[in-house]
């Protein structure tokens, strides 16, 4: 076993103005609470805990076409890129612990400004593909991939809070797993762009394993370059993780979300992680919460080098008689 290595920035981002439900900001403390950066310390890492983010209130944000809360999605998101940007040029690899999925337009542009040349990977059962026109909602965590791509710019219209944004990957930099609740615009939006994704039916049918070689295969097919992760919780079925705001049954397993993970860290270029839509407020018990947040740890927690066959430490020696 090789030392680990991973030195892990952490940033908390306690919003959730970018869909309706609250709770979802409490994500960070919950999170850290059961002993995330112990237990990424445990297990070799080097770990600093930048904090919150502290988001104030953005007065009469009021909705521009079905777009809700457009100026403190768009403030809080430029916040977060510049907090992202500067733990990257510290030399970590950056976890967000959110928070509602708006946040990774914040993350992957301030990402994005410090790693030229870095591809996605979207774990969700959503697509949060809509542009802020096709939208059926106006809730922004359903339309961050919509600002970040090069391809849909001429399809955003001009947004307060938003005049920072420039677009930052383009289509085949993007790939999808876990899809099944996917708008009709979102799917015309994903083919028209031939976007690389495996829905639980391409899960179903190849495996995970299959999946995770053709994801690799995707991303790296010119070079290898620095990989943004950006897991929402509810990709995970919802016996797994239920407390979400919008569970979709027929998700994947926790092995399956596991996996995912441990393939991303054995390439050695995962360079950022979201982790978002964990609500508390959503779960129906105490064991729907536990058992939400200990999805959402294993799966950081994998992400940095934890393997299910067991870690030992460098300095282990057996015990002489
Ligand atoms: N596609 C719908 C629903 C949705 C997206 N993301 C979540 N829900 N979590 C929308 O609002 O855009
Ligand atoms: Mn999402
Ligand atoms: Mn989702």
């Amino acid at each position: 076993h090789k030392r680990n290595h991973h030195s892990v920035g952490i940033i908390g981002a306690p919003f959730s103005k970018g869909q309706p439900r609250d709770g979802v900001e409490k994500g960070p403390d919950l999170i850290r609470s059961d002993g995330l950066v112990e237990k990424l310390k445990g297990q070799g890492c080097s770990v600093r805990d930048y904090g919150n983010l502290d988001f104030e209130s953005v007065p009469n944000d009021e909705p521009v076409g079905k777009v809700k809360r457009p100026r403190a999605v768009g403030r809080a998101n430029e916040k977060l890129a510049g907090a992202v940007h500067a733990i990257k040029k510290d030399g970590h690899t950056c976890v967000l612990l959110g928070g509602d999925h708006s946040l990774a337009i914040g993350s992957i542009l301030g990402h994005a400004a410090a790693q030229k040349d870095l591809c996605v990977v979207w774990v969700d059962a959503h697509a949060d593909i809509n542009t802020p026109l096709t939208s059926p909602t106006g809730n922004i965590h359903g339309q961050p991939v919509s600002y970040l791509l090069r391809e849909l710019q001429s399809k955003i219209p001009v947004m307060p809070g938003f005049a920072w944004i420039k677009p930052c990957i383009s289509a085949q930099d993007i790939v999808y797993i876990g899809l099944r609740d996917v708008d009709p615009e979102e799917h015309y939006i994903l083919k028209y762009l031939g976007i690389k994704t495996f829905s639980m039916t391409e899960v179903d049918h190849l495996g995970i394993a299959k999946v995770m070689e053709e994801t690799c295969d995707h991303i790296f097919s010119k070079v290898k370059r620095p990989i943004h992760l950006s897991y929402d919780i509810d990709a995970l079925d919802p016996s797994v993780s239920p407390a979400t705001g919008t569970p979709v049954v027929g998700g994947l397993t926790y092995r399956e979300g596991i996996y995912i993970a441990e393939k991303i860290c054995q390439t050695g270029l995962l360079s950022a992680v979201d982790m978002v839509e964990v609500n508390p407020k959503r779960g129906r018990t105490e064991d729907e919460i536990s058992s939400t947040v200990k999805a959402a740890i294993d799966v950081l927690l994998a992400c940095f080098g934890r393997v299910r066959e067991g870690n030992h430490s460098l300095d282990y020696r057996m015990p002489q008689p």
